[in-house]
């Protein structure tokens, strides 16, 4: 009787899973197939996935080859289950050939030969083209989009805009893209945007963009006027187009797993949250000379928020903020209480003054802690009375984060709504409406010499 493993994502599965199931069956009498989580998947840089766990799980039950199916949820998890499991045989594709060698000390390993032209990704890009993107702005984030955007299938940077050609054109030559300087030409060239120009022309670039058809990927904070918001959510429906607001860490794997956790009960019912996120900047920086929309809330409060409204919601009862400026008037720290039915939170945020960045939630049974930089999420840890039970959870986080973002924002163009709760519109535009309340407060601050919108 020898038992057979093999693992894989089966992602709209073709022929090419079937007969490296049906080979892999016939190597013994009993298979076992671990099929990937979406999570685990997003963790080894496997992005872009379109069938979900359970849709995958029933493709590889029609085959009738496997005996048995688990779920494979973490690196390092197959040795594990070849000494659960009692496996003489662990079977997988000939793309992998040497990489599971370590597995000889187990159980015999076997690489089957791989099936030639055909594959999920191939699959996926005939499903679902090429999404060119446009990107609007050349400053330090579209930097930092490119060589993320770059590991996403199914997107390629095409060309970007900025109202001032030289800084289009620097950039453009930078990333061999081309650059633009009539926005006309440049949506002709695109089918979906990103905007990253400064907070105060998200409002027109998207609203443009919407216009010409383009789904729009907009960096935080989307909008700074509650109504705004909800126009162009509305209008994208309309349209049927995706406007989403990107907060990387509402997408990361590891915050998406702290949420599920801090959700699931185990640390009691949620009476407390504090997320703090500072970051000093040179005081001729942008953030900190921009008399309009600089300063520390605009710059990080979306991060901070972000935890607060996805345990407690939209619905506070109270909010108030406490801030500390510099000579121009804006705001170096930042601190924000809310109250809720059952709960109360802070979110602090800094430009000018240091402190301890970490994401605090706090449970009638237990607390979850995460430390800086917490808004990338790789590691928290979840507390109890018992100072002895700690519990540790990691996920990985990769490069600048971005790519998840980019990853989900495909996913829902090509139709899977999947994505949607790990930032909602409802959540986008209370977003908005905070940080128009907050500037509103803070105007009679703001020492503003010249005349802007
Ligand atoms: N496969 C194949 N021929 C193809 C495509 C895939 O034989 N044309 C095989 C792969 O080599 C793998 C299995 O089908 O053995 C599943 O492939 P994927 O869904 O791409 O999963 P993969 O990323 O290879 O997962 O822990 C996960 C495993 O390490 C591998």
């Amino acid at each position: 009787m020898a038992r057979v493993i093999t693992y894989g994502t089966f992602d709209l599965f073709h022929e090419g899973h079937y007969r490296l199931l049906q080979r892999a069956k016939a190597l013994g009498n009993y298979l076992i197939v671990g099929v990937t989580t979406e999570a685990y998947d997003k963790a080894r840089g496997k992005l872009n996935v379109v069938d979900s766990l359970v849709t995958r799980i029933e493709n590889i039950k029609k085959t009738g080859f496997a005996d048995e199916i688990i779920i494979e949820e973490t690196q390092g998890q197959k040795v594990n289950d070849i000494r659960k499991f009692h496996i003489d045989i662990f079977a997988i594709g000939s793309d992998w050939t040497g990489v599971f060698d370590y597995l000889k000390d187990y159980c015999q390993v076997v690489y089957l030969e791989r099936t030639k032209n055909i594959s999920s990704t191939m699959l996926r890009e005939q499903n679902s083209p090429i999404q060119r993107i446009g990107i609007i702005g050349s400053g330090r984030i579209a930097e930092r989009f490119i060589p993320e955007a770059k590991l996403v299938s199914g997107v390629s940077t095409q060309g970007v805009y900025n109202p001032h050609i030289e800084s289009a054109v620097k950039f453009a030559q930078k990333w061999e893209i081309n650059a633009y300087e009539d926005l006309e030409a440049f949506y002709k060239a695109v089918d979906i945007v990103y905007i990253a120009s400064p907070h105060e022309t998200h409002y027109a670039y998207i609203q443009s963009a919407l216009e010409h058809g383009r789904h729009v990927l907009c960096e935080k904070p989307m909008l700074l006027e509650k109504r705004q918001a909800e126009e162009l959510f509305h209008y994208a429906k309309k349209k049927n187009l995706i406007l989403f607001e990107g907060i990387k860490t509402a997408y990361c794997p590891g915050f998406h797993k702290l949420m599920g956790i801090a959700c699931s009960g185990i640390i009691g019912n949620i009476r407390n949250v504090e997320a703090c996120f500072t970051k000093l900047e040179k005081p001729d920086s942008r953030e900190l000379t921009d008399t309009h929309y600089g300063g520390s809330f605009t710059e990080l409060g979306s991060y901070v928020m972000l935890p607060i409204l996805k345990i407690f919601g939209k619905d506070y009862t109270a909010i108030q903020f406490d801030t500390i400026h510099n000579e121009n008037g804006l705001d170096i720290f930042t601190k924000v209480s809310l109250k809720y039915p059952a709960g109360v939170a802070t979110a602090t945020c800094g430009l000018g003054v240091k402190s301890e960045g970490r994401l605090l939630i706090a449970g009638t049974k237990g607390y979850i802690v995460a430390e800086a930089p917490w808004w990338k999420t790789s590691y928290f840890e979840v507390h109890y009375e018992d100072a002895n039970r700690i519990e540790k959870y990691s996920e990985t986080f990769l490069g600048d984060g971005l790519r998840y973002e980019i990853s989900d924002f495909l996913s829902m163009i090509n139709g899977s709504n999947n994505s949607e709760f790990k930032l909602t519109r409802g959540e986008s535009v209370v977003l908005a409406g905070i940080m128009e309340q907050f500037l509103k407060g803070e105007k009679r601050n703001r020492k503003c010499t010249d005349k802007h919108p």
